[in-house]
C-alpha cells in the first residue's frame, strides 16, 4: 500500500490522500474485493458531514467510492473507506495506479491533520506507509490499525 500526501497543509479545509495499491501476494486479486482505510480525527468545529471526491483514478473514478466511518484508537476517531466496483483484477506484482482521493466538510470548515493517524506530510511522493490499511474481503492484509 503506497500513499502520498497531495495536500501537505494540515490546517486547511481539505484532506487529499493519494493511494496506489500494489498486489504483493502471489495470487491475482479483484480490485472489488479490496478496501482502503485512511484514519483521522474529525474536529468538532463546523459541519460533521463530509464529502468525498475522486479527482483521478487510473481505473476510472466511476469505480471508486468513499465512505466515512467512525472508529476509535490513537489519533483516530474516523476513517475514510475507499472501495471499488468493476471487474479489474490485479495480477501478482501489479499496481492499481493512482487513486487521487479528496474530502472536505460540507461547509468547508478547517481540519487539523496534525493529530491524524494516517497523515504524513513528509510523503510527497508515493511511499509504502503502514498507517494506511488495506483489507481483502474484510481481512487486514496491509498496515497497522490505530
Ligand atoms: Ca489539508
Ligand atoms: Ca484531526
Amino acid at each position: 500500500m503506497r500513499y502520498k500526501a497531495s495536500d501537505t497543509n494540515a490546517t486547511n479545509a481539505e484532506i487529499k490522500p493519494h493511494f496506489n495499491v500494489v498486489n504483493g501476494s502471489d495470487a491475482s486479486v479483484s480490485l472489488s474485493e479490496l478496501t482502503i482505510r485512511y484514519y483521522y480525527t474529525l474536529e468538532p468545529n463546523g459541519s460533521q458531514s463530509e464529502v468525498f471526491h475522486c479527482d483521478y483514478a487510473f481505473v476510472g473514478c466511476g469505480k471508486v467510492s468513499g465512505a466515512f466511518m467512525t472508529t476509535s484508537g490513537a489519533n483516530a476517531d474516523h476513517y475514510l473507506q475507499v472501495s471499488f466496483s468493476g471487474a479489474d483484477v490485479l495480477a501478482p506484482g501489479q499496481q492499481s495506479g493512482e487513486i487521487q482521493a479528496r474530502y472536505n466538510k460540507s461547509d468547508y470548515a478547517s481540519y487539523d491533520e496534525t493529530n491524524d493517524y494516517s497523515f504524513d506530510p513528509t510523503k510527497t511522493s508515493f511511499t509504502e506507509w503502514d498507517r494506511v490499511t488495506l483489507y481483502h474481503n474484510g481481512t487486514l492484509v496491509w498496515g497497522v490499525e490505530p
